[in-house]
């Protein structure tokens, strides 16, 4: 089979530490207001149940992640560079950072850029798909943290496996395979799809 792998990574969730960062910055900024923690986390979307909480802390939420410098000073989340640099280096393999950034673009795709040169270098600046549909990109692959990942496309090309997150721990019975963490078997994944 000489097919090259066509893989597709989420960033947020999966790369960066979107979660881990929000959570951090609503807490500076709102210290008097309740937050919940990563633990008690649940849906995909933070605002809905920060509004769900109390229904003036959605804007509250979204506050956060639309202002300068959220998307930029996110942490990578543990092994995720070291994973996308090796998988950009095996044979046969091509890799794509497949993200969507929020509708309020001041800030949000200039930084997703700058922030994947910063961790993972200028030649992955080549790989990057902003898209609001991720259903339309076709690959063989789809690592991300969304659940349902859905759009024009009824049928896309890729198997989404899912990253599991703080909002995704719990679910019972997710219809996709899952990738632990990046300490989790992604070559075999890789492997598997290459048959
Ligand atoms: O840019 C991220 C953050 C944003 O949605 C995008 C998800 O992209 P993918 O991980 O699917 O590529 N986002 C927005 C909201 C609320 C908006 Br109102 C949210 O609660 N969580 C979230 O991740």
């Amino acid at each position: 089979n000489n097919r090259r792998l066509r893989v597709l990574v989420d960033m947020d969730g999966v790369i960066a530490d979107f979660e881990g960062g929000f959570l951090k910055k609503f807490k500076a900024r709102f210290p008097n207001e309740p937050f919940i923690s990563l633990e008690d986390r649940r849906g995909f979307w933070v605002s809905t149940q920060y509004g769900d909480m109390r229904s003036d802390l959605c804007d509250k939420a979204i506050s956060i992640w639309e202002s300068k410098n959220f998307f930029m000073e996110l942490e990578p989340l543990p092994g995720g560079v070291e994973a996308l640099k090796e998988m950009s280096k095996m044979e046969n393999t091509d890799v794509f950072i497949c993200t969507s950034p929020i509708k309020h673009y001041s800030f949000c795709p200039y930084e997703k850029y700058a922030w994947i040169e910063k961790h993972l270098g200028p030649e992955f600046l080549e790989q990057i798909i902003l898209t609001r549909d991720k259903t339309v990109v076709t690959g063989d692959v789809l690592i991300d943290d969304k659940p349902d990942i859905l759009g024009v496309e009824p049928n896309p090309s890729w198997e989404h496996v899912l990253f599991t997150a703080c909002h995704n721990k719990h679910l019972e019975n997710p219809s996709q395979r899952r990738l632990l963490s990046w300490a989790d078997d992604w070559r075999a994944v890789l492997a598997s799809k290459r048959q």
